[in-house]
Formats: C-alpha cells, sequence, structure tokens
C-alpha cells in the first residue's frame, strides 16, 4: 500500500505481481517492484533505460498509481502511451479507457540516467539517484467511471473550536452528466452535499464545516482523525477516499513559530531516504525504525532533505509527533544548473506535487525548496520569487523557507525578504575553522542586515563527517570521536540561543553519493550520519541524545 492505512473500503483495488519483468543493458530478470536496480549486485552501478513489463487482470476504467520512479518514465498501457513522469519523489497516475475484461499488458521504461532533459537529477550530487520503481504502484477499478481524485483539508481555529476548510476533486470519465451526493465524515461530523457534474468533466467541491469534536493535534498528543468522502449516486455508495487529518496550525509571531499553540524549539535530523542496499526503497518497517531511533536520540524534527518524501514515512511521522520541513527536490544548483531550460518547469512540479499530495499531514510544518541554489545573484533571485509564490499560494496555511549557506565566504544571500522563515546551513569546525559561538554571533550579525532579520531562524544543517568503525584517541577528522566533539559544541551552541528557533544536524544516517564525488567521501557516502547506512549508532549518537534531552 502506498499509505500505512487503507485509502478504500469501496472502491476496489486490486495488487500488482511483487516482481516485474525487467530488461537493461542487454540482461533480462525478475525485478522486485517496489525497489532500487541497485539492490541487485550486477546494477549496483547501473545508470540508464530499463524495461518493467508487467500484466494484471483489469475491466472497465482502471486508475493505476505510481508513487515514485527513479528518475524519468514512460508508462504504456496494451502498448499505448499513458503517462510521462519526470522526478523520483512524487506520485503520478493516469486512468485508462475502459478496458475489455482481461489481461492487459502494462510497460514502464525508466531511466535514471543525467540524460539532456534532465534538470534536477544531476551528476556529482552529495546523494544517489537511484534508479526503478522505487515506492509501491497502485491499482484501482473506477467501476462507475467517477472517482474523487483529491482531497486536502486546512484546519481553521475559532474561539468556538475547529473548523476545517475542504476542497474536495471529484473526475467523471463518462460520456453523460452525473448527479451525484459527496459525503464528507470527519471526527464523527457528517456533511452531505448534491454535485452535478458535466459529461467527462472535473468538479471542485468545497465545504466549510465546524467539528466541536475534535481534539487538537499537538507533538505530545498527535491526535488523527479519519476522513472518509463517499461518492453516492442514486442512493448508492460508488466510490470513495479516506485520508488522515490532523486540527493544529502553524503559526509565526516575530521571530518565534507556534506549532498547535506551543512555542517550537526544533532538535533534528536531515534524512536522505537512503538505507544499504534497499538504496531509496526503504521498507515500511526500516522507515519504523528510523523513527524509534530518532525518538531514541530525544529528537522532534525530520528535514526530508532534499525531494519530497515516501508517504508513509510521513504517515508514522504524524503518528508520532514528529514535525517535518518537506522540500520540493532540488541541492546546490549554481546558476548555470538553474538557466536550464527544464528548470522552472521541473521545480514548479515537484512543488505541486510535494503540497497537491502531502498538505494533509499535520507533521508538515513549513514547505522548503532550492537547497542551497543560486539565492546570491540576480537570476537566482527571479526564480527564488516564483517558486516560493507558487509554495505560497498553494498553501497560505504554513510557511515557507529555503535552507542557504550565502554567507561569509560563501557570498550573500539577496533572497531574504521571500521566505518566511530564514534557514542556514553552517560548518563551524568541520568546512570552516572557526568555533561555534563565534561563527553563529556573525551569522545573527549578517542577518540583522538583511530582509530576513527579525524572521524566525533555523540552523538547518550542521555537522561532521564520522566514519562508522574509526575510533583514535588522536581524535582526528574522520574519527568518531572528533565527529562526537564536534557536534556536540555545534548543537549546544545553537540550542542554547534562543535567537534561533532550534537545530537539524547534518544528518541522521550515512547515504551513497554519486561517484563524481568519491575523492571527498569516503565509501563513496556522504559519512555525516549519527548512525551509518545501516544504522548503527556512531559515539556522535549519545552525545546528540544527550544534549537533545535537556532542552
Ligand atoms: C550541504 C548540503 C548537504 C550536504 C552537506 C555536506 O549543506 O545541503 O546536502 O551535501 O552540505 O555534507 O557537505
Amino acid at each position: 500500500m502506498a499509505r500505512i492505512f487503507s485509502q478504500h473500503k469501496i472502491r476496489r483495488t486490486a495488487n500488482l505481481p511483487d516482481t516485474w519483468d525487467f530488461s537493461a543493458a542487454g540482461k533480462t530478470l525478475k525485478m522486485h517492484v517496489p525497489g532500487c536496480w541497485e539492490t541487485i549486485s550486477e546494477f549496483s552501478n547501473y545508470r540508464g533505460k530499463a524495461l518493467y513489463e508487467t500484466e494484471f487482470f483489469g475491466k472497465g476504467y482502471m486508475r493505476i498509481v505510481f508513487n515514485g520512479v527513479s528518475h524519468t518514465a514512460k508508462i504504456s498501457l496494451d502498448g499505448e502511451m499513458m503517462a510521462e513522469h519526470y522526478g523520483a519523489y512524487s506520485a503520478f497516475d493516469f486512468v485508462s479507457e475502459k478496458l475489455e475484461a482481461g489481461m492487459h499488458q502494462l510497460v514502464a521504461e525508466v531511466d535514471n540516467s543525467f540524460h539532456k532533459d534532465s534538470a534536477l537529477h544531476i551528476p556529482g550530487n552529495d546523494y544517489y539517484s537511484y534508479g526503478g520503481i522505487t515506492r509501491p504502484v497502485e491499482l484501482e477499478f473506477i467501476e462507475n467511471g467517477i472517482y474523487i481524485s483529491a482531497f486536502r483539508m486546512t484546519p481553521v481555529y475559532t474561539d468556538k473550536g475547529w473548523r476545517g476548510r475542504s476542497v474536495v476533486s471529484i473526475k467523471n470519465l463518462e460520456d453523460k452528466k452525473r448527479d451525484i451526493t459527496l459525503s464528507l465524515e470527519i471526527a464523527g461530523k457528517k456533511t452531505l452535499m448534491p454535485v452535478k457534474i458535466d459529461a467527462k468533466d472535473e468538479h471542485t467541491v468545497f465545504f466549510e464545516e465546524s467539528y466541536e469534536n475534535a481534539e487538537t493535534y499537538t507533538l505530545s498528543d498527535p491526535k488523527l482523525y479519519f476522513a472518509e468522502l463517499v461518492l453516492y449516486e442514486n442512493g448508492e455508495a460508488i466510490d470513495d477516499l479516506i485520508d488522515r487529518v490532523g486540527f493544529r496550525t502553524v503559526e509565526i509571531k516575530g521571530d518565534k513559530i507556534f506549532f498547535a499553540g506551543e512555542e517550537l524549539k526544533l532538535k533534528g535530523f536531515n534524512r536522505h531516504e537512503d538505507y544499504a542496499e534497499y538504496g531509496c526503497a526503504i521498507p515500511v518497517s526500516v522507515m519504523a525504525r528510523d523513527i524509534a531511533i530518532i525518538k531514541e536520540a530525544n529528537a522532534n524534527c525530520i528535514r526530508t532533505s532534499h525531494y519530497p518524501n515516501d508517504d508513509r514515512f510521513i504517515d508514522l511521522c504524524d503518528e508520532n509527533g514528529i514535525l517535518v520541513w518537506e522540500e520540493a527536490h532540488a541541492r546546490a544548483l549554481l546558476e548555470e544548473n538553474m538557466r536550464h531550460p527544464k528548470f522552472m518547469e521541473q521545480s514548479l512540479l515537484s512543488i505541486r506535487e510535494m503540497i497537491g499530495q502531502h498538505f494533509n499531514h499535520p507533521c508538515i510544518f513549513t514547505w522548503g525548496m532550492l537547497n542551497e541554489c543560486a539565492s546570491d545573484t540576480e537570476f537566482g533571485r527571479e526564480c527564488y520569487k516564483v517558486l516560493i509564490a507558487e509554495i505560497k499560494k498553494l498553501d497560505p496555511s504554513r510557511p515557507s523557507t529555503f535552507a542557504t549557506f550565502k554567507y561569509g565566504v560563501h557570498g550573500n544571500d539577496i533572497c531574504l525578504d521571500l521566505p518566511d522563515i530564514v534557514s542556514y546551513n553552517i560548518y563551524p569546525g568541520w568546512y570552516l575553522k572557526v568555533p561555534t559561538g563565534e561563527h553563529i554571533a556573525g551569522l545573527k550579525k549578517f542577518i540583522d542586515t538583511t530582509p530576513g532579520a527579525g524572521k524566525p531562524i533555523i540552523i538547518s544543517e550542521i555537522g561532521a563527517g564520522g566514519i562508522y568503525g574509526f575510533r583514535s584517541d588522536v581524535k582526528p577528522k574522520w574519527s568518531e570521536d572528533r565527529q562526537a566533539e564536534l557536534v556536540a559544541e555545534q548543537i549546544e551552541g545553537v540550542l542554547k540561543d534562543d535567537d534561533f528557533v532550534g537545530v537539524l544536524i547534518w544528518q541522521f544516517a550515512d547515504c551513497r553519493v554519486d561517484e563524481d564525488i568519491f575523492a571527498s567521501r569516503p565509501k563513496t557516502q556522504n559519512n555525516k550520519g549519527i548512525v551509518d547506512t545501516y544504522r548503527r549508532k556512531k559515539l556522535a549518537f549519545a552525545a546528540v541524545r544527550d544534549i537533545f534531552g535537556k532542552y
């Protein structure tokens, strides 16, 4: 399943096979889906195109959802092209015409090469662009030619309690008008709405309802409610969609962030979707173990560096009261990369899919984008302006941010007027020979000279490398000992300073990186995790746990 709960009681769904016929580089085999092809040793370094083929029993209108294909996909059904998609980290779907009852062939051409039309998956990056159908594929029977295609609820707090502002999209596939009734039930309150939809049309329905019985979603008591939507036609329930919501607000007051009315003190990690030989196709059991380790570290926040995450991981964060900073896909794109003809289109798509698909997760407190891109040039600024505006347009209920490193020797950020939250990636003591206290004092002084003055400030990355198993009393760089010492100084320095909303360590776990940067990345990994790629704890883990536990 694509969520950790069932999304349908009425719409019929079916499973696709767990292995598909796979052909690439002149070889053919059965390949596991979801999964990375790098998991299979002969493809552990394969970069290029592959064909996945399977078949399924279908009848009538069939909706097929790919929750993640890394990173360029072309999907055909019975030989007819049905969908194309760029970007490994968000879902896309299509609905077939009415199929004859029987077996139908589904083919996915998957390409993880750094091809000419790829502006966001680029070579030499400090994470790995895996290959494969890396997240679940869903098969649905749209038996009545009409279905609920989207649902978003914005919680609104009033002195009479919680209200919910909901937007529901319904698609009519039939060549005839439809008279239906839409039912929305949340927290024991059911609302019915008559709806008329034209032939082959999509219709949006708006609700504004009070939910007096709803309790607030807080980090200590993460109260979740199922939102159950049902379509009725002639009195019969013909389709449904189940999602989960939480009633809380995210507010900025001066230089503080308030979540469900409580002032936030962020203590967390940046986390890549990457686990040993699973690559980015992480099983839910591993995600659950990551959540347990995050909580053991006394952390309360995860930044999905540097792309939208698997819905199931964010579902687990919802359930555990772990705050999430989710961000659209981009890392360290220079102005020349941002001038790529596909950059803006692909960046807007990543933002629209991220917010459109993850809107209802109460644990997400901010939307991010453009990690360490060209926010120091006029051209870059024009791009930042367009993309921040898109975030604000799609979701005015959450603050926006982006992580920059443009300060001091790294230049000067000219975009700090744009985000609601100012976020900086700094590496005092690792990349820079400067004590943390001195560095953050200078950073605050700089921010005070910019339009970012007075806004909440998050240290969105800070950390040091430590190679698991390398212990030394000499404490040279790359030793676990030095990493623990450095990270302790860094996070203490930030957390004791009330001018910062909090700190996100770079990073939770070691991850594979592109081979082009092997020289600065021992094991061809980013070794700044406080656990290694198998989640084995380094010395830094205990240091972080104890300091996070004090704040
Ligand atoms: C940057 C970047 C991270 C990672 C980090 C590092 O801040 O945002 O993705 O590359 O540096 O390890 O150097």
